[in-house]
């Protein structure tokens, strides 16, 4: 299937996976590709959303500021690792060009949808909900209407309309860090009006490490065996929660019917950077980059403290998903 994105895709960062890892998908030997203290006045920078724009890769990444606050900034790279990050955040304007920067915005997702890239993220709406906006140009932000009342997290939008809808994936849970959580598809006709919810994927199985909570991660690639879906999932353990990385395929012509989930986790924390940081054991992906190779690379947020890199085959993931396929609901 070809790729909306342009020809620079090539050149997405990439290894081969590293011989005798028997791993559906391997981590970038350079990971972490962010570090702690990465501009003057942030403190970490991860959990955040890479896109490819014309001659460039270019990002919306939280960074989480030395006052202890989450913001977005803009940032760009020649070749997806090495980032070039503003040390301002992005200046929201509404529709009418008044300002309208949030408070605080964390864990932000881009969907180029027919060349305007809409930007989801969770920020402050009287409590934790989905903020949206738009750019054309990575220059003006505008900023939309939230999309649902509090409280509401991991809002990712599809990069495509399905039958003539925008669609959303988002995961409501409390003003706190939610020891719940499953996924809902919600759908809108112009990105301000959102309804005919349903529920799509529920958090549980055999498996503990989706067993507590589990959240949409980056915007749905779409493939020929349906759309898939990279979301994290997390377990409760007597040192804390523990986010590891999932999947799953959704039905193409209709999203809500959930045609694989992996019983397995993808990815689960193990290396030093995933394990200790800010906080300890979480893997959270907020964007992939994929060509038509059916190369994948996953950015995630590793520890709140890093960003990172894994990579992967899209067939390898999608045949690994149907491998450990467990009906979950
Ligand atoms: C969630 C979100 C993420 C964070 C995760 C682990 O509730 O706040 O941004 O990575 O917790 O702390």
């Amino acid at each position: 299937m070809k790729s909306k994105t342009c020809d620079y895709i090539k050149n997405m960062p990439w290894e081969n996976r590293p011989s005798g890892c028997n791993d559906v998908i391997w981590r970038f030997s350079g990971n972490p590709v962010i570090g702690w203290n990465p501009g003057p006045d942030t403190a970490r920078i991860y959990n955040s959303a890479v896109i490819v724009l014309k001659d460039k890769f270019a990002g919306v990444f939280r960074a989480d500021h030395k006052n202890g606050r989450a913001a977005l900034h803009y940032g760009e790279s020649s070749d997806g690792i090495r980032w070039n990050i503003t040390n301002e955040r992005i200046q929201w304007v509404d529709e009418k060009g008044k300002r309208a920067v949030p408070s605080y915005a964390y864990d932000p997702r881009v969907a180029e949808i027919d060349g305007r890239y809409f930007i989801s993220w969770c920020d402050d709406f009287n409590g934790p909900s989905i903020g949206v906006g738009y750019t054309d140009d990575f220059k003006k932000f505008i900023r939309l209407p939230n999309a649902f009342i509090p409280y509401n997290r991991n809002g990712v939008l599809f990069p495509e309309k399905v039958n003539g809808k925008y669609l959303m994936l988002s995961r409501p849970s409390d003003t706190g860090h939610t020891p719940f959580g499953d996924i809902f598809l919600s759908e809108s006709p112009d990105m301000i009006h959102w309804g005919n919810h349903k529920l799509l994927m529920k958090k549980g199985g055999q498996g503990w490490w989706q067993g507590m909570k589990i959240g949409a991660g980056p915007v749905p690639l779409k493939t020929e065996e349906g759309w898939l879906l990279i979301y994290h999932g997390v377990s409760s353990t007597c040192n804390g929660y523990v986010y590891s990385i999932g999947g799953a395929i959704l039905d193409s012509e209709d999203p809500s019917k959930v045609l694989y989930r992996s019983g397995n986790y993808l990815l689960t924390p193990e290396l030093p950077y995933e394990v200790s940081g800010f906080v300890p054991n979480v893997l959270f992906p907020c964007s992939m980059l994929s060509d038509d190779e059916g190369r994948i690379a996953i950015y995630y947020g590793a520890a709140d403290t890093y960003s990172a890199i894994a990579f992967g085959m899209k067939d390898e993931i999608i045949d690994y998903i149907k491998r450990t396929h467990e009906d979950i609901g």
